[in-house]
């Protein structure tokens, strides 16, 4: 076991076939959830790991499993994994890094003819980006029970089309999701941030997540004419939401260190150059490691956008539409990937993820661990994402052999 290495040009050769489809011009990947080219991505993964022997089944959030068994299939599986959808402007690896890597453990296995003690399964999550689907990580969401299937079924996207109508219309809808045991829960990423550059190390040891809350607030004035309405009497929506913007800013920037605040999308209504915006709908995104402060962001946030209404003569509604607490992972498994870091003599340093990961919700149903590598500037969310095909190598090597140590591999 002490010599088996992963084959980093053919991981590499991978990402960048997989990351073909949904190519973008600027060398990014667009790859939406539960669009005709995620069910393109997810036929090419399946048909990969059937080639290395694996069973594959997908359940009724369209999360697809590659099973390899082991010796005794009673043991509950040891899992990795992550997601192949992407943000409208995303990058090659953001989620593919984490599938592939786990397709290159089970071939590396096949290849060396390895018996594992425990089954080993590699899972694509769906809808782990919450960007057509709000919100992030649903399909490991409901896997985990931090959701439930109808709801998640139930969510819709911006044309109004529902997550199982287009987990059936692509042919991804199976049946149950969730509800048995996992021995442990890997997860391989980039780190999405500029920590593991600056500082030059090649893995990042994950101790745990910073918490999140999701917010949709809707802003309701009066549409009007922009000449003869005076400015006195107007009741302007996105005069309103652009204050919630501003706030929501300074609020992120009153909760250094570590806070993160951000209104990522607006849709303004009717959206004509000369009408005053009657609706305006606003995301905002609040993160912190620390939950207290988190809970603070989110009590001056509502007492803002209070007074802000009332100030502009506006209705405003706010709905939390997600909210996990900080998540500590699993120091055994934490241990294990210091100890994969230690024994490939690949610098390494602890960190927590700014970025939330289906790991954050496997977290709550099973031992789980994650491994960073760097990304080129700390870049994400963004066509020109790029890493080095030595560190995703390092990182796969490192989940290869905590699989190896979990699974009991002889
Ligand atoms: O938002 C996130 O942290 C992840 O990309 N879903
Ligand atoms: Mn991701
Ligand atoms: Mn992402």
């Amino acid at each position: 076991m002490e010599n088996l290495r992963i084959d980093g040009e053919r991981l590499w050769a991978s990402l960048m076939e997989m990351a073909e489809i949904g190519a973008t011009e600027k060398g990014g990947v667009c790859r939406l959830t539960l669009t005709d080219l995620d069910r393109q991505s997810r036929d090419l993964f399946t048909e990969w790991c059937e080639a290395v022997g694996c069973t594959t089944t997908y359940d009724a959030m369209g999360n697809i499993f590659a099973r390899r068994p082991g010796r005794n299939n009673d043991l509950a599986p040891v899992m990795t994994g992550s997601h192949l959808d992407t943000q409208p402007t995303g990058g090659k690896f953001d989620g593919a890094y984490g599938v592939l890597a786990g397709l290159e453990v089970l071939r590396t296995l096949h290849d060396a003819e390895v018996e594992t003690e425990a089954p080993i399964e590699v899972v694509c999550w769906t809808n782990e980006e919450g960007s057509r689907f709000a919100p992030a990580m649903v399909g490991s969401g409901v896997f985990a029970g931090e959701f439930d299937l109808d709801y998640a079924h139930g969510r819709a996207d911006i044309d109004g089309k529902t997550m199982g109508e287009e987990l059936e219309r692509i042919g991804y809808k199976g049946e149950g999701c969730g509800g048995r045991e996992v021995g442990a829960y890997f997860e391989a990423h980039i780190e999405q941030g500029p920590i593991l550059e600056r500082e030059e190390k090649t893995i990042g040891v994950v101790t745990g997540a910073q918490g999140q809350r999701w917010y949709e607030i809707t802003v309701v004035g009066q549409e009007s004419h922009a000449g003869p309405t005076p400015m006195a009497i107007r009741r302007d929506a996105l005069v309103g939401a652009s204050r919630i913007v501003t706030e929501v800013n300074r609020i992120g920037h009153d909760y250094q260190p570590g806070a993160c605040a951000t209104c990522g999308m607006i849709i303004s209504r009717p959206n004509s150059r000369n009408v005053i915006p009657g609706e305006v709908f606003l995301t905002i995104d609040f993160r912190h490691p620390d939950d207290g402060r988190l809970a603070e962001m989110d009590a001056e946030l509502r007492r803002l956008a209070g007074k802000i209404a009332e100030d502009g003569g506006l209705e405003l509604a706010l709905e939390q539409i997600l909210q996990f607490d900080a998540r500590p992972f699993d120091e055994d498994c934490v241990e294990l990937v210091r100890q994969g870091a230690v024994r490939g003599g690949f610098p390494h340093m602890d960190i927590i993820s700014g970025a939330g990961h289906d790991a954050v919700y496997m977290a709550g149903v099973a031992p789980s661990a994650m491994i960073f590598v760097p990304c080129e500037g700390g870049i994400s969310h963004n066509e020109i994402e790029n890493a080095e095909p030595e560190h995703l190598a390092d990182g796969c090597q490192v989940l290869l052999n905590a699989i190896l140590e979990k699974s009991g591999a002889k």
